[in-house]
């Protein structure tokens, strides 16, 4: 689709991302699902095309592009599998907050791996007790003078037990915002221990798991922007969070357009009562309105992202916006897709019924659609 602000260059980007996703991941996203096979090796094959640091400055191996240019892979990605494209989502998420609030040794140290995937990582804010209240996180770090000890348990932690480096929301101060600081901490970390894998309803292809703290000892040199960092790790989260939305809206988008894509041609061919389904009017009418709701999601994602890379006043209500609406609009274009599929949507070799349990998930995390209605409230209030 044209769109003004794209040129030559932002197409190939995404054509590299849509070549690598279909070779590498469509063909196999149904077999991992089925055997909860978490695929490494392709992420780190991602990470070699710059997708596991996009947004990432290019002096510690990141791509350095836009978050529009993000949006945009992510939603390429998807398409071939969301799950996958979901984790490389959170990784690059933690990748960014690195690169953005980290000291200049401390990007030096992890960015490169991080960046070439080396290094997997996990982001850490939910509790067992604390989800959407994060600011009320309990975890605590405790300063000993040479470094800090960390207790407490991180809940539904993507990668949980697989990643080597987990980017931990802790308290080292007061009740609240303020007294939160952000942690890396290495897997093999003494007293760090995890979960077993989460039954889940979706995304079967990566672990979901807890992370346990059991006074893990970590040096001076883990805090997030070190003596700075004290006190700054909810706005770190906050902030990465911002786009960690974005994309994983990208991914529903991704993940709903494949559905679309493959309910299109099922009607095309599926005969009902003499003809294509297709030329019956009201199927012909819910492809338009599944059509409509995938352009206007991609539209506001681009609006959205592109506020972000401007730092917009409104960027933060845009992304709320962006993930409610998106994340809700193309959950229902997959559920609508399996419809039209009939008996066979239901079946698994289909392909559809699992998105539809991939993207259900979106919803809910990164912040749950009620959240981002609290954020667009907010805002709206202070105008
Ligand atoms: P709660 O906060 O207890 O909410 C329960 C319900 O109440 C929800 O519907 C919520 O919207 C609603 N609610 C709560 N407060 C309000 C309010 N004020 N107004 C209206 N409604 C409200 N977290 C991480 O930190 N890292 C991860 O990698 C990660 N990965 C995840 C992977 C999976 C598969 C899942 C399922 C979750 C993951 N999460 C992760 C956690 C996710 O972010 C939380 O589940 C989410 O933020 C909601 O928190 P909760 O589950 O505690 O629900
Ligand atoms: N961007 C930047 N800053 C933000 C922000 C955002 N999106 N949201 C809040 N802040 C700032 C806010 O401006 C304030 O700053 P200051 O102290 O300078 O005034 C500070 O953070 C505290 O915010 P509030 O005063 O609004 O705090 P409150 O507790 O009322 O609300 C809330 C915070 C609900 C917005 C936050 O806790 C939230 O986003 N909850 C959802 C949790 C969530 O998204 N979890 C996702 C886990 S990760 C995941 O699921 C994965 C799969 C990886």
């Amino acid at each position: 689709m044209p769109y003004p602000r794209l040129d030559d260059d932002d197409r190939l980007i995404v054509d590299v991302a849509r070549s690598f996703a279909q070779k590498r991941l469509a063909p196999n996203a149904l077999k991992w699902d089925a055997q909860h096979h978490f695929p490494v090796a392709e992420m780190v094959a991602a990470a070699e095309l710059g997708m596991a640091a996009v947004y990432t400055r290019e002096d510690v191996g990141g791509a350095g592009l836009r978050r529009l240019d993000g949006v945009r892979i992510f939603e390429e990605l998807a398409k071939g599998d969301p799950v996958t494209a979901a984790f490389l989502s959170i990784h690059n998420m933690c990748t960014w907050m690195v690169d953005t609030y980290a000291t200049e040794e401390q990007r030096h140290r992890w960015v490169p791996r991080l960046a070439s995937m080396e290094l997997m990582a996990s982001y850490c804010l939910t509790e067992p007790s604390v989800g959407s209240d994060a600011a009320a996180l309990s975890t605590s770090a405790r300063e000993t003078g040479d470094g800090y000890v960390l207790r407490g348990t991180k809940q539904f932690i993507s990668g949980g037990g697989v990643s080597d480096v987990y980017l931990v929301m802790a308290r080292t101060g007061d009740t609240g915002a303020r007294g939160i600081s952000a942690f890396l901490v290495d897997k093999d970390a003494p007293g760090l221990s995890f979960g077993p894998p989460e039954e889940k309803m979706g995304w079967h292809s990566q672990p979901t798991a807890q992370v346990i703290f059991d006074d893990v000892v970590v040096p001076a040199d883990a805090l997030v922007g070190g003596p700075d960092g004290v006190g700054a790790g909810f706005s770190m989260a906050m902030n990465g969070l911002n786009g960690g939305r974005l994309n994983i809206a990208a991914c529903s988008l991704g993940g709903a357009q494949a559905a679309y894509d493959a309910a299109l041609s099922y009607t095309a061919d599926r005969e009902a009562f003499g003809r294509p389904l297709i030329e019956e009017p009201t199927i012909g009418a819910t492809l338009a309105d599944m059509a409509t709701a995938l352009e206007v999601s991609r539209l506001m994602l681009w609006r959205a992202a592109e506020a972000l890379d401007g730092g917009d006043p409104d960027r933060v209500e845009l992304c709320a916006m962006a993930k409610r609406f998106v994340t809700e609009s193309c959950f229902t274009v997959a559920d609508q897709a399996l419809q039209l599929h009939g008996g066979y949507g239901y079946l698994h070799e289909t392909g559809v019924e699992k998105i539809v349990r991939d993207l259900r998930v979106n919803r809910i995390l990164e912040g749950t659609n009620e959240i981002m209605r609290m954020l667009i409230g907010r805002a709206e209030a202070a105008r």
